[in-house]
């Protein structure tokens, strides 16, 4: 698929210190370890309800950790997915009388907008289930050979993973089977489907049912491919096993990156999947998780059509860390709008407070597990010294607080 346009990225004096980052599986923050080329794969979006500031605030998150990595000289290869074809997409486009290839299309597009206007750096593979469909029946078949998956014998085509015999199985999520089996009929899994080997187990493909689309599957069964496996899928195929951030929104961290890693392990009979598992907290509104269900989204698009900088949008979310569940105010996007004019007035000054230590307090505040408020009140202070004056003012620190602001923060200041 068409991926975005890239913003420019400043190049800083010096080089960045290592990342470190939370890691789910560990449960401890980690030092993230990346080859010349760091790898990073990002659950993309399911195109029907696209870009509310949930979605938003995950891959700005990402966005962080993919700007640290460049600034300490690594080229970073960054992998992201579409879910093009899945249930709630279907279940969408039914709702609306509409065509999902045309849902989904659209979707994505204002998804790109969007991500265009926050500044995110764009993935290197930008990557649609459909489009990986082939190289997903080739991983099913793969395992239906090694007797690790099996169809059910109820007509439907339907193929499960067999996670009793996956060594690794839980491993990513440190959850109990109660827990797991809570979240997977939550979040699109099946527990109570008659002639499973176990509860748990994944669904890798859907036979073909009426009315619904269907691509050539495994051993010549129409019909469509699980969730999990597409993800699997599209890391194997880009980035390979190992990769060095495995990344989401926390409402993924089961079954779905458990179920990637899973099935990918067992394709490859080598482990790890990923090197961290990394999760974004939940933005909520009025005490209540954002999401497509409950109907209570607050669109970046919107937003932007009413004429608000997207770089006051950024900010707003930066401005509380990623692992913190946090809600969407009104009044956090003025605070953040007041900052950004304040930052903006003292970039734009002749000269202002000494860079080095902003330049130093960034990189440290983002290094240690992405502290973006951190990183935010080095700024802050920075603008209320540069805009007070005084006489240690330095000509070239606006240009390269700037410069520091944009590279790392993602935040463009303009008039410097
Ligand atoms: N297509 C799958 C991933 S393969 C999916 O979860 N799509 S999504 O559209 O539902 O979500 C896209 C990304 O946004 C996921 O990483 C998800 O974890 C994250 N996300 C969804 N809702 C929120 C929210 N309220 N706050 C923060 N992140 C969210
Ligand atoms: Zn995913």
């Amino acid at each position: 698929m068409l991926s975005w346009p890239a913003p420019l990225l400043p190049t800083l004096p010096g080089t960045g210190p290592v990342l470190k980052v939370y890691d789910t599986a560990g449960g401890e923050i980690v030092a993230t370890t990346p080859d010349r080329t760091a790898r990073m794969y990002v659950c993309g979006i399911t195109p029907y309800d696209a870009t509310h500031l949930g979605h938003a605030a995950t891959y700005l998150a990402f966005d962080l950790v993919n700007r640290m990595w460049r600034d300490a000289g690594h080229a970073v290869h960054y992998v992201q997915n579409v879910t093009d074809i899945d249930d709630p997409l279907l279940e969408r486009a039914d709702r609306d009388s509409e065509d999902w290839v045309v849902l989904g299309m659209r979707e994505t597009a204002l998804f790109r907008e969007d991500m265009t206007a926050l500044r995110v750096l764009p993935p290197e593979d930008y990557v649609g289930a459909v489009e990986a469909i082939p190289r997903i029946v080739g991983h099913i078949e793969q395992l239906l050979d090694a007797g690790l998956a099996y169809a059910l014998d109820d007509g439907t085509g339907d193929v499960y993973h067999d996670v009793a015999q996956a060594p690794g199985f839980g491993s990513e999520s440190g959850y109990d089977e109660a827990t797991m089996l809570g979240y997977s009929a939550e979040r699109g899994g099946d527990p109570d489907r008659a002639g499973k080997r176990n509860r748990l187990d994944p669904l890798l493909w859907r036979g073909q049912r009426d009315g619904e689309p269907s691509w050539p599957g495994p051993r010549g069964a129409a019909g469509r491919p699980g969730w999990h496996i597409e993800c699997a899928t599209i890391a194997l195929d880009t980035i390979g096993m190992g990769f060095d951030v495995q990344g989401g929104g926390s409402d993924l961290v089961f079954p779905h990156h458990e179920f990637s890693a899973v099935h990918a392990e067992a394709i490859t009979a080598t482990k790890p999947f990923a090197k961290a598992y990394v999760h974004a907290a939940m933005i909520g509104l009025d005490g209540e998780k954002m999401s497509k269900s409950r109907g209570n989204l607050v669109f970046v698009s919107k937003l932007r059509g009413e004429g608000v900088d997207p770089m006051a949008i950024r900010l707003a979310l930066l401005s509380g860390h990623y692992r913190t569940d946090r809600a969407w105010t009104a009044g956090l996007l003025r605070e953040a709008e007041q900052r950004l004019a304040t930052w903006r007035r003292a970039v734009a000054r002749d000269a202002g407070a000494p860079a080095g230590p902003v330049l130093h307090g960034l990189r440290d505040r983002l290094a240690d597990d992405l502290d973006s408020p951190g990183a935010i009140a080095v700024v802050d202070a920075w603008a209320e010294q540069t805009l007070a004056g005084g006489d240690d003012l330095e000509e070239q620190a606006p240009s390269v607080v700037c410069d520091a602001v944009d590279a790392l923060l993602g935040v463009e200041l303009q008039d410097c």
